[in-house]
C-alpha cells in the first residue's frame, strides 16, 4: 500500500472493492475522497450514511470513518437524526437512484424542502443494479430492462431538477466522465450549509441493458458526447453543471440549533 493521502482514508482490509470491473462507483469514491482531503474535512468528525444498493457500498466498508448502512431508502432520515443530535458532525449520504429517488424519494423531497444540513450524493446508473438491473425512476424511456423487456414505457425523473425545485441550497449534476468538475462541485457543496445534492450519472457495465449497455470506456465517451450545460440539454442529453446555488439558512439554523451545538 503506497503512502498516497487517499489511502489513509481507506480501509486496506476492504480492498479490492466488491464493485464489478469498470463500475463507476470507484470513480465517484475517488472524487469524493479527493474533495474531502482538499476541504480539510476531519474524517473523525464525518459520518457516512447509506441505504441499500451497489452505490451504498461506496463508504462502507471502504472509508476509514464512521458509517451506517441502514434500510433501503432510509439513509436521509437516519442522517438527519444524526445531524440534529450532533450538529458538529459532517453528515453525508451516498446512494443510488433507486435508493434515493425511488423508495426513498419522499425523504429526499422533504429534506430538500427543509433545507436539512446534509450532503447527499446520488449515483445515477439508471437502474436498480444490485438486484439485477430492473427499471427505476431514472431509467430512460424505451430502455429495455429485465422488468420492461419491450422497453421502459415511462418518462424518467430529472432528480437534480426536482431537488432544486424542492428548495435545496445547492444542486449539481455531473457524470463519471467529468471527475475534475465533480470534485470542484463536491468542494463547493462541502463549504455550504443546508441541503446539498450532487447527482453523478454513472456507468453500470454489468446490469444496464439496451443502448446503454457499453464497455466502460465507451460509456464515458458517450457521457462526454451527450452532456450539455444545464438549460441547453435536449431530451436525449445529460444536463450537467449547477442547477442552483443559494444561501438560505439551513434547518439547523432555522431550528435555532446552530448556536447551541
Ligand atoms: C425494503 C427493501 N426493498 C427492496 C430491496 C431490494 N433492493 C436491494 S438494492 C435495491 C436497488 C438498488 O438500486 P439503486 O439504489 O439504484 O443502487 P445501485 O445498486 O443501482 O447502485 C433493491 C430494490 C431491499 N433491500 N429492501
Ligand atoms: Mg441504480
Amino acid at each position: 500500500m503506497s503512502a498516497h493521502p487517499l489511502h489513509k482514508l481507506l480501509r486496506a482490509e476492504a480492498l479490492p472493492t466488491a464493485f464489478c470491473p469498470g463500475c463507476g462507483n470507484g470513480l465517484v469514491a475517488g472524487a469524493l475522497l479527493r474533495a474531502l482531503i482538499k476541504a480539510g474535512l476531519d474524517f473523525q468528525k464525518s459520518v457516512f450514511v447509506t441505504g441499500i444498493g451497489c452505490a451504498a457500498w461506496i463508504p462502507s466498508p471502504h472509508f476509514r470513518a464512521d458509517s451506517l448502512h441502514v434500510a433501503h431508502g432510509r439513509a436521509i432520515p437516519t442522517a438527519l437524526g444524526i445531524k440534529l443530535r450532533r450538529p458538529e458532525l459532517h453528515v453525508m449520504v451516498i446512494g443510488g437512484d433507486g435508493d434515493l429517488a425511488g423508495i426513498g424519494g419522499n425523504h429526499l423531497l422533504h429534506a430538500a424542502r427543509r433545507n436539512a444540513d446534509l450532503l447527499v450524493i446520488m449515483v445515477n446508473n439508471f437502474v436498480y443494479a444490485m438486484t439485477g438491473g430492473q427499471v427505476g425512476p431514472t431509467t430512460p424511456q424505451n430502455l429495455p430492462t429485465p422488468t420492461t423487456p419491450y422497453g421502459n414505457p415511462e418518462y424518467p425523473m430529472d432528480v437534480a431538477g426536482v431537488v432544486a425545485a424542492a428548495g435545496a441550497n445547492y444542486v449539481a449534476r455531473w457524470t463519471t466522465a467529468h471527475l475534475a468538475q465533480l470534485e470542484k462541485s463536491l468542494l463547493k457543496a462541502l463549504a455550504l450549509d443546508g441541503f446539498r445534492f450532487v447527482e453523478v450519472v454513472s456507468q453500470c457495465p454489468a446490469r444496464v441493458a439496451g443502448r446503454l449497455s457499453m464497455a466502460p470506456a465507451e460509456a464515458l465517451r458517450w457521457f462526454q458526447k451527450h452532456s450539455k450545460p444545464v438549460g441547453q440539454a435536449g431530451p436525449e442529453e445529460i444536463a450537467v453543471g449547477d442547477y442552483v446555488e443559494r444561501n438560505r439558512p439551513g434547518l439547523l439554523q432555522t431550528l435555532g440549533k446552530a448556536e447551541h451545538g
